[in-house]
């Protein structure tokens, strides 16, 4: 297969209901602008398109819930957002909206034609309806227990406890978010995409990479865990899916007996990649049929893993009963980041929001870039911690990347008054570093094109490491007043490497590589200079050095951990309400006053202290998990708070007769639960 060399790249359209996060970073966006940046460098035809997903849901209910309408919403976020990212320096060539007349029309236009060859099948169906606000349902506005973990409040789309996706009818004790009453089932006609017809293909052509007879992609190129996901999801039976819903927010459904009716959020979106492709297209005077309709054309979408399903089969569906669309070449999804070791969530603000980092840490873009590259989710879940963003500034930005170029500017312009010298006779340790020059560059070229942007960043990383170690090793320093020529080269290779870092880390950090070629005084080469030796001439004038990367002092680290921890909205903090009990149930425990009388460890068990328990009404062994905190000594004469009658268990060979209570603190920390006042042993507590 002969790699094509135009290429549409798309990003998730986010939904324009809320702020942008560092896990929407991590996921999507950065990884599809370091692919753009890179192709772009590459001199390859690239349409990197992105846009605000206005519909669905996702954006009634947040109106809804800040009493606002559906538009004063999207138009916030639309812009917020839009902001951000350019201030992050993604490069989208568009980023659109799906509010617009342009899109709607697209949309309709589309629906139109899939109508026509006959794309759909219309039918009757039972649908929740309201009748106080006299509305059906969309899926997000029914709320009931959760059929397989029997979590409460798990939508009708979908349980946030344990991720099945779910139809709203599947719920037990269905309530309406609106009305909060039980809804009634009503009649109701919708079109579908008939999935189920799709499946034989859609499963050839994820396992093969082959459609209608040709090989359109290497299936040994997709990520494992979107084969996977797409597979499992095919096997277990593909079904009609409604692509229409009884709402007033979306794109209108073009037919007479469509009224009342829009498109499914999830038909409409994807489209959003088409109609912003055009629109940008009509701007640039382009063909955008180039972008969507030509089979050497390499369609990438990018997206976290909850999207995966949408462009690896509905999409494609969609796509594949339109005239001359192409499919996605590949889907390099994403898992999700975590924050802090907890799941990110947004309802509970335990989330690090782009705008803030971008307030609190001016300047700082690319380290954000870096550090969300470095340990973005590319094959699993990964982390973010502030200690550990700390310390990939201080210990890889500033201490390798930083130091490296510091050296180089200022020795240059300390020896040499800033103008390039002359490379003289080369010895080994300079060829060695030469080679690794070309080398590199050639792998982060192919962990690009891999969609490994992790290893691309550490093997450019590498290159600023290899500076590092030349200037350390070589120590021109040291040699300026015997060797003078041999300094000379040092210098000239060094500056070589310093150029080479501004192409290699262009597509990663983009506004730090344009910073470093303007110490260097020349424009940012494409990536076919890459692993030039040659990039800056002898006489060139380079520029007064300046610090690239500051140490990130731990101040403001602890502010930024305070300011998290802070703003939690405490759910993740502590564990969940238990399950609802009566008075009858609570008031057969029997709960005393008790004194510790003697203890000691139990042992081969390092938790475990054997308590002898004064009740009042009898001594009894109890075997407590506290001898982690507490020893033997502290323990004596403490009163406790004792469950009498829980049934004796024995534990690592000790019988327990009852339990003592402890309060424990969010980090671990146990104390007793002792009456504030003097209270003899025996007596109840209730
Ligand atoms: N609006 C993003 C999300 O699920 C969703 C993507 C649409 S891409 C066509 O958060
Ligand atoms: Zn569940």
């Amino acid at each position: 297969m002969k790699e094509p060399k135009r290429h549409t790249i798309t990003a998730a359209l986010p939904y324009a209901n809320g702020p942008l996060h560092l896990g929407h970073l991590a996921g999507v966006y950065i990884a599809a602008d370091i692919y753009a940046r890179f192709l772009r460098s590459n001199q390859e035809d690239v349409a990197f398109i992105c846009g605000s997903d206005e519909h669905g849901a996702a954006i009634t209910l947040r109106a809804k819930k800040e009493g606002k309408s559906p538009k004063e919403i999207v138009d916030l976020y639309h812009t917020n957002n839009k902001e951000v990212f350019k201030k992050l320096g993604i490069s989208f060539d568009i980023y659109d909206r799906t509010s617009s007349k342009y899109h709607h029309k697209t949309a309709q236009e589309l629906f139109l034609e899939l109508e026509k060859k006959n794309a759909f099948v219309k039918k009757e169906s039972e649908q929740y309806f309201d009748k106080d606000f006299n509305q059906f349902l969309a899926d997000r506005y029914i709320t009931g227990e959760c059929p397989k973990c029997n979590a409460a409040n798990a939508y009708g789309d979908q349980c946030e406890k344990c991720g099945s996706a779910l139809s709203p009818t599947e719920l037990i004790n269905p309530k309406s978010t609106l009305s909060g009453k039980i809804p009634e089932l009503r009649k109701t006609t919708h079109w579908y995409l008939p999935l189920n017809k799709h499946e034989g293909w859609l499963k050839n052509w994820i396992n093969t990479g082959v459609f209608r007879g040709k090989q359109l992609h290497d299936v040994s190129k997709w990520k494992n865990q979107v084969v996977g996901q797409c597979l499992s999801w095919i096997n277990a039976g593909l079904q009609p899916r409604a692509i229409t819903r009884d709402l007033d927010w979306g794109v209108k459904v073009p037919l007479k007996d469509g009224e009342g009716k829009v498109l499914y959020v999830w038909f409409d979106a994807p489209i959003g990649y088409i109609s912003a492709t055009k629109k940008w297209a009509e701007e640039k005077n382009k063909n955008w049929e180039d972008y969507w309709k030509s089979e050497d054309t390499n369609l990438v979408h990018f997206l976290a893993k909850d999207n995966i399903v949408f462009h690896t089969i509905i999409f494609p569906a969609i796509l594949s009963e339109l005239d001359g669309y192409i499919l996605p070449k590949n889907v390099p999804a994403n898992e999700f980041l975590n924050l802090e070791g907890q799941k990110l969530s947004t309802s509970k603000n335990w989330a690090v929001w782009a705008e803030d980092f971008l307030n609190d840490f001016p300047n700082q873009e690319d380290v954000l870039r870096y550090v969300l590259c470095s340990i973005a989710p590319e094959n699993k879940d990964s982390d973010f911690s502030w200690k550990d963003f700390q310390a990939r500034n201080n210990n890889e930005l500033c201490s390798i990347f930083g130091n490296f170029i510091n050296r180089a500017l200022v020795l240059t312009q300390k020896y040499y008054a800033g103008v390039v010298p002359t490379l003289g006779e080369l010895i080994e340790i300079d060829q060695e570093v030469l080679l690794n020059l070309e080398e590199i560059h050639l792998q982060i070229e192919k962990d690009i094109r891999a969609f490994k942007f992790r290893d691309g960043l550490s093997n450019a990383m590498k290159l600023a490491r290899v500076g590092n170690k030349y200037l350390a090793e070589t120590e021109p320093w040291k040699l300026v007043k015997t060797n003078p020529e041999r300094v000379k080269t040092i210098m000239n290779i060094s500056l070589q490497i310093s150029a080479n870092l501004v192409i290699v880390f262009e597509p990663f950090m983009p506004k730090k590589s344009l910073e470093l070629a303007n110490l260097l005084n020349i424009e940012i080469p494409k990536w076919s200079y890459c692993g030039n030796q040659n990039l800056i001439l002898e006489g060139h004038q380079i520029n007064k050095p300046n610090i690239l990367f500051e140490k990130i002092e731990d101040e403001i680290i602890e502010y930024q951990i305070n300011k998290l921890k802070s703003s939690n909205k405490n759910q993740t903090k502590f564990s969940p309400m238990k399950d609802e009990i009566t008075f009858d149930e609570f008031s057969k425990m029997d709960i005393r006053v008790g004194i510790i009388k003697a203890a000691e460890k139990v042992e081969k068990a390092d938790k475990l202290l054997k308590l002898t328990v004064d009740t009042g009404i009898d001594v009894r062994t109890v075997v407590s998990g506290i001898a982690e905190h507490f020893s033997a000594d502290d323990v004596v004469g403490k009163k406790v708070s004792v469950l009498l009658n829980l049934a004796p268990r024995k534990i690592r060979g000790v019988e327990s007769q009852g339990m003592i209570l402890m309060a424990e603190t969010e980090d671990g920390e146990l104390s007793f639960v002792a009456p504030t006042k003097e209270i003899n042993p025996g007596n109840t507590i209730r």
